[in-house]
């Protein structure tokens, strides 16, 4: 898979080199390219954004950069992605579809946005996903972008050692996560539930499957239906 990254912050993107995504790139199984926007833009003071038309606060950054970035980087394999407070909602059934494309390009912006035009020009070409987070606003899209790219760069066939570890983790059949434990057996006169100590696999698997609807319907009622 080939990332590219277009931002007015490339520096915040060094933390790609390190941890599981680091080895991922080091390996060659993600080619992650970051690219600054102020590039393609020819000012005195390379200058990307400026005043809302119809007035209001804070700016919106200007098509020309955008496209004359993009246009050097995008072909008719890639999807856009563009990070806003008021995309739809990126579930891990969002990041399961993108771990299948070969081209991803993040559009960073500033959160009063991108000038819309920008998007429209490219979803009349290729595909384009504007997404979100959650409910609560980030200065810019390059933290959403990082959490994209690490939920969906874990999801590529390879990155992951064992795969099995995939399939029981939160979100992955609509449930969150059991409770986990390791040694030692008693820690602060807390002791690990005794039905993991019991070598019962059949009693082990039940009780995680429980465990698992206990704390869904307690703190993410609206997983099950229920809110
Ligand atoms: Cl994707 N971008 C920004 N700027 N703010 C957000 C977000 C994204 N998701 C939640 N808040």
């Amino acid at each position: 898979m080939r990332v590219d990254i277009v931002t007015i912050f490339p520096e915040f993107f060094g933390v790609l080199d390190v941890s599981l995504l680091g080895k991922a790139r080091q390996s060659g199984l993600i080619d992650v390219n970051v690219h600054d926007l102020r590039d393609a833009a020819h000012d005195r003071h390379r200058t990307v954004d400026d005043t809302p038309y119809g007035g209001g606060a804070g700016m919106v950054m200007k098509p020309e950069p955008w496209g004359e970035m993009l246009d050097g980087i995008v072909t008719e394999t890639t999807t856009l992605i563009v990070p806003s407070p008021a995309g739809h909602p990126f579930t891990q059934a969002t990041a399961r579809e993108l771990a299948g494309r070969e081209h991803l390009v993040f559009a960073c912006g500033r959160y009063e946005g991108i000038d819309q035009r920008v998007i429209e020009h490219y979803a009349d070409r290729i595909e384009v996903r504007e997404v979100s987070l959650g409910d609560y606003v980030l200065n810019g899209g390059e933290v959403a972008a990082m959490a994209i790219i690490e939920a969906v760069g874990r999801l590529v066939p390879g990155v992951i050692g064992n795969p099995a570890s995939l399939d029981e983790e939160s979100h992955e059949a609509g449930l969150l996560e059991y409770p986990s434990y390791t040694k030692p057996a008693v820690w602060r006169d807390r002791a690990v539930p005794a039905v993991l100590l019991s070598g019962h696999h059949g009693a082990v698997d039940a009780w995680r499957r429980e465990q698992r609807l206990e704390r869904t319907r307690r703190v993410r009622p609206d997983l099950i239906g229920g809110e």
